[in-house]
């Protein structure tokens, strides 16, 4: 059996877990509008994915993914198209173990990962440009007394686009990936529920040109994408039914690739594989 081996990546608070869930809950329940679904031949643990599924289903938040170790989940699909069946592994990696890169107190699980990876799914939803509160009392007007005092290093207070190029440098650093996706997440909010596309590549060349600028100078061959995987933001969501509903309709969680919105959660994984 074909086998992929994809590092999931990203800072905290990025959707990684959630997307896991979603991908798990419309592959298990074979949505129509998907170019992947479950194999019947599960593997022997899947309760993780469970777990992460559930919640998807209710419309209720993952918990924050708090271990050192990442909690390797094995996915085991069938292409439709072609009835190839397939063991994907990806690591549900905590984003503190991303943060820890900048930190440079990288951990030996994520490195060995990185090593076994052949592909990058690289998700980020914060993308502010270049702003350093460290350098806020530069430049203060004529006359003011400047304040010479440097706050002691704070990996969270440099800008998301910093934190994330730092991130990626090291992950294209120590691996030549066969192929990359990066992923801007939440976009739900950017499109009005998926009913606004935005052309994703041309949204981040915009939003954030340093870390566009980036990608495209370390590998060219990227493909940046939109994904929602709750398919809308949970907060200020009074009724359920308007979760359900889209749930059974196949037309919640989506992903942008190009100006097209897919009701596809598997679709990246099907280019990671196929393209
Ligand atoms: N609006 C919106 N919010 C999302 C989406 N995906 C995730 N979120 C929210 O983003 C937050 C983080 O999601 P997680 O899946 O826990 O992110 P993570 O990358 O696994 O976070 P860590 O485990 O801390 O690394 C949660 O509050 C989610 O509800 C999405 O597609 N749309
Ligand atoms: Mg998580």
């Amino acid at each position: 059996m074909k086998q992929m081996n994809c590092l999931l990546a990203g800072l905290p608070d990025t959707g990684k877990s959630t997307y896991i869930g979603g991908l798990w809950y419309n592959l298990e329940n074979q949505s129509s509008k998907m170019k992947m679904k479950a194999s019947r031949e599960l593997v022997d643990d899947t309760q993780h994915l469970e777990s992460l599924s559930d919640k998807w289903l209710e419309g209720v938040r993952v918990d924050r993914t708090t271990e050192d170790k990442s909690s390797s989940v094995e996915l085991r699909i069938e292409q439709k198209d072609n009835g190839n069946v397939l063991n994907i592994n990806i690591p549900d990696f905590s984003g503190e173990t991303f943060r820890q890169i900048i930190e440079m107190t990288n951990s030996k699980d994520l490195d060995d990962w990185c090593e076994a990876a052949d592909t990058l799914f690289y998700m980020a939803n914060n993308l502010d440009p270049g702003h350093f509160e460290d350098d806020d009392n530069i430049g203060t007007v004529e006359g003011e007394k400047k304040n010479d005092e440097v706050p002691p290093f704070n990996s969270q207070k440099m800008s998301a686009c910093a934190q994330n190029i730092m991130v990626l440098k090291y992950l294209l650093g120590r691996k030549q990936f066969k192929k990359m996706i990066f992923a801007i997440s939440c976009w739900d909010k950017v499109t009005g529920n998926g009913i606004n596309p935005e052309n994703p590549e041309s949204w981040l060349k915009s939003h954030s040109p340093v870390l566009y600028n980036f990608l495209k100078d370390q590998q060219p061959d990227s493909l940046i994408i939109g994904i929602s995987a709750q398919g809308l933001d949970y907060e200020g969501i009074d009724d359920d039914a308007v979760i359900t509903n889209k749930t059974k309709s196949g037309e919640r969680a989506f992903v942008e690739i190009g100006d097209e919105i897919k009701y596809d959660l598997s679709l990246p994984l099907y280019m990671l594989i196929n393209e």
